[in-house]
């Protein structure tokens, strides 16, 4: 159980090193302990068994027949009492009779962790403290001993609740119903100047479980689901198929793999998305990592960290389109601890005179895998700051939190950029993730993955900047600060070496013709101008939108997880449904349960390989993308509400509600046989807009909290 979090630990001041694999010991994101629950042999043949997971309660439940009994398990982690809740139910009275128990599943302790039980209360508990082993340096800051503690109560309804002959179990005979609260905490703290270290577990579990246990299971199990409502009923997609919802979702995978359309699988895979960011990813929490917050894995795959050249951003785009604003905010907590962490931490790579910079990959307690200094990261991670107010305009946090950012890393960059070719601005050392060109002795170029050699004018570099620069430029301007900066910064945007086209057509992505047709590859630094960027669109940049379609083209629509949903994104931004089409078809490409693949696994996570979340979160960023755009904009800055912008031709008649546009709008949907039947805008600043449907644009000027209806 992952309900709350816990990490081996990297001081501040320290940098962890390693491979992309974890080896479990240095600030993975770990997985907490097991509940087990042990029946008795059973007796007869289990029938009618089914799994399902609820999206619209958040509710996952178990049922199964044995005998002439009926059971059922239900599962919820509930937001607002901060306990794990499971119940069990039988449709006969005093059929309920099993073992349970709860084991930590740390290794990192100078002792092992006992559970102890306590008879009175029907309470279980294990607490610990990751601490150094013996062979460990004291000086070796790495294990810096965090404490964590887990109760497990158990609320049975008839029968006998006692303490198990094992001693460190309760066993429960007897029962008509039991209920589990299950509630787990750390004293981790975001926060490097107290080495992340924060109020101690035991007194917020204790208090978790007592408040709980005084709420009937029907309350806790209501509270739950409208606090996960509240978000999730923002947002409805229909696409139709609703024929196939009664197949079992694994058998729908093979399906779809077979060839079998299933429009309701590709709106589901839409949902979970949303439903995977409200579920792991809330205010004064941490952002989703790799694997959201469900690793079960001791040696996670890199870390179960964060990744910033692609994978923690694509982890948030959803939340700003798909309605889940709250779901951004532990971002901004999170870059800005980065920031710090940066500051206290003695590498010298990391000292900046101004702004400030990081390697590729973090963990939530101040380290970094050493591997690939990415300068142009605080770059593109300013970005979120920037589309947060863009989306929601709220100006306080444009001036209190997103400017700094804003400006300070545009000093930064316009201190750091030289002349290049043509007196053309570039960036001295850049790098398009993950790989770069390499000069053999036969003075041939081949492009190899990995490669970190500086590039200059690299495109990734330059196109960051160039995003910069424009919502540093927008974001003074609202705010009217820094008339001289804007000046100077107008001036120096304009100089900046732009995308450049090379001799197959293709957007480069190195200053120097040197693109492989042939090199297939996941990463797609070159077109972060086309997404999340905002420097190339088919209306007012043809020419590189064309070329960024020619570099698409010669990637397949494979490769993994991750790189399949931002390809959705690009065919969005390209308003190519059709292409976007033959990509959703590789996305839901079924994994099964082990293998190794890029696809999507029969519980829906995304299959990197191996699970990783990201996948996830930018599908329904790209579903989001193909329905509604708005990031152009009318000479005099206003947003262009796009609508239907890139509707795929199998998804010819739906509707969608509740999507968000810049501006501070919500965009309602409706189509038939392909085309938009009406769309409403209802409008939360006051602000004015243009609506744009096909080769019509409209200005649209709606009062604060009003609305309008269009018909094309
Ligand atoms: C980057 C990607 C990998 C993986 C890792 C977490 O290094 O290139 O594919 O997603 O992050």
């Amino acid at each position: 159980f992952n309900e709350q979090t816990l990490w081996t630990g990297v001081n501040a001041s320290q940098k962890i090193t390693g491979h992309n694999n974890g080896d479990g010991a240095m600030g993975d994101y770990q997985p907490f302990g097991d509940v087990f629950l042990l029946f008795p042999v059973a007796s007869e043949a289990f029938t009618n068994y089914g799994r399902e997971l609820d999206l619209n309660t958040a509710v996952a439940t178990t049922r199964y027949r044995m005998g002439n009994v009926a059971f059922a398990r239900e599962v919820f982690a509930s937001h607002p009492d901060r306990v794990v809740v499971m119940r069990i139910t039988a449709d006969r009275p005093a059929s309920l009779t099993f073992e349970v128990s709860l084991k930590d599943v740390q290794r990192r302790q100078l002792a092992p962790v006992a559970t102890t039980v306590d008879a009175d209360r029907h309470q279980l508990t294990f607490a610990g403290r990751l601490s150094r082993p013996p062979a460990v340096p004291a000086s070796d800051l790495r294990w810096n001993g965090m404490a964590y503690h887990a109760t497990l109560r158990v609320i049975a309804e008839g029968g006998k609740v006692v303490a198990s002959s094992s001693g460190d179990s309760l066993s429960i005979s007897g029962a008509d119903a039991v209920t589990l609260l299950l509630a787990a905490a750390t004293d981790y703290d975001l926060n490097p100047r107290k080495n992340f270290r924060g109020e101690a577990p035991a007194p917020k579990v204790a208090a978790a479980i007592h408040s709980a246990a005084q709420k009937p299971y029907d309350r806790l199990r209501a509270d739950h689901v409208s606090d996960h409502q509240s978000l999730y009923s923002r947002v409805a997609l229909d696409l139709g198929d609703h024929d196939r919802e009664r197949i079992p979702t694994h058998q729908r995978l093979k399906d779809y793999k077979a060839g079998t359309t299933d429009r309701s699988l590709e709106a589901l895979l839409f949902h979970y998305g949303r439903y995977l960011s409200i579920a792991s990813v809330r205010p004064s929490g941490l952002p989703a990592n790799l694997q959201g917050l469900w690793n079960d894995n001791p040696t996670p795959a890199w870390y179960s960290g964060y990744t910033h050249n692609t994978n923690v951003q694509m982890n948030n785009w959803l939340n700003e389109t798909a309605n889940l604003p709250e779901c951004a905010e532990p971002l901004f907590d999170w870059i800005e601890n980065i920031e710090l962490g940066t500051r206290l931490n003695p590498d010298p790579r990391l000292r900046t005179e101004l702004g400030w910079v990081m390697y590729s990959t973090h963990n939530p307690v101040g380290g970094n895998s050493g591997w690939a200094f990415h300068l142009p990261g605080s770059a593109w991670l300013s970005q979120h700051f920037w589309e947060h107010y863009a989306f929601g305009g709220d100006t306080e946090f444009l001036r209190t939190r997103a400017y700094r950012q804003l400006r300070e890393l545009t000093r930064m960059w316009d201190a750091r950029l030289i002349a290049g070719p043509g007196g053309k601005l570039i960036t001295p050392d850049g790098w398009s993730p993950e790989h770069g060109p390499v000069r053999g002795p036969d003075g041939k170029i081949t492009i190899k993955e990995g490669n970190r050699t500086p590039q200059p004018g690299a495109s990734y570099d330059q196109q960051i900047i160039w995003d910069l620069f424009t919502n540093f430029l927008e974001a003074s301007k609202a705010l009217d600060l820094d008339a001289d900066l804007r000046a100077r910064i107008t001036e120096r945007r304009a100089q900046l070496l732009g995308p450049q086209i090379g001799r197959w057509g293709q957007l480069q992505e190195w200053m120097e013709d040197v693109d492989d047709a042939k090199h297939e590859y996941r990463h797609f630094g070159h077109l972060f101008a086309l997404h999340p960027g905002r420097q190339i669109s088919p209306g007012a940049t043809p020419e590189w939108a064309r070329a960024a379609k020619v570099t698409l083209d010669a990637r397949s629509d494979g490769n993994v997880g991750w790189s399949r949903a931002w390809k959705i994104l690009f065919r969005a931004r390209l308003h190519d449904g059709e292409a976007a089409t033959r990509v959703i078809r590789t996305t839901l490409e079924y994994v099964p349960a082990n293998a190794r693949g890029s696809g999507t696994h029969a519980n829906l996570f995304g299959a990197g390989p191996p699970y990783q979340i990201d996948a996830n979160f930018g599908y329904t960023a790209g579903v989001a993308e193909l329905l509604l755009q708005s990031h152009e904009q009318t000479p005099e800055g206003t947003w262009i509400l796009h609508l239907l912008p890139a509707l795929p031709k199998a998804w010819h008649t739906g509707s969608i509600k509740g999507l968000r546009a810049r501006g501070g709008f919500v965009v309602d949907q409706e189509w038939r046989e392909g085309r938009l039947v009406s769309a409403k805008i209802a409008s939360a600043l006051g602000r004015p807009a243009v609506l744009r449907y096909g080769a019509e644009n409209r200005p649209l000027v709606l009062a604060k909290d009003g609305s309008f209806v269009f018909t094309p």
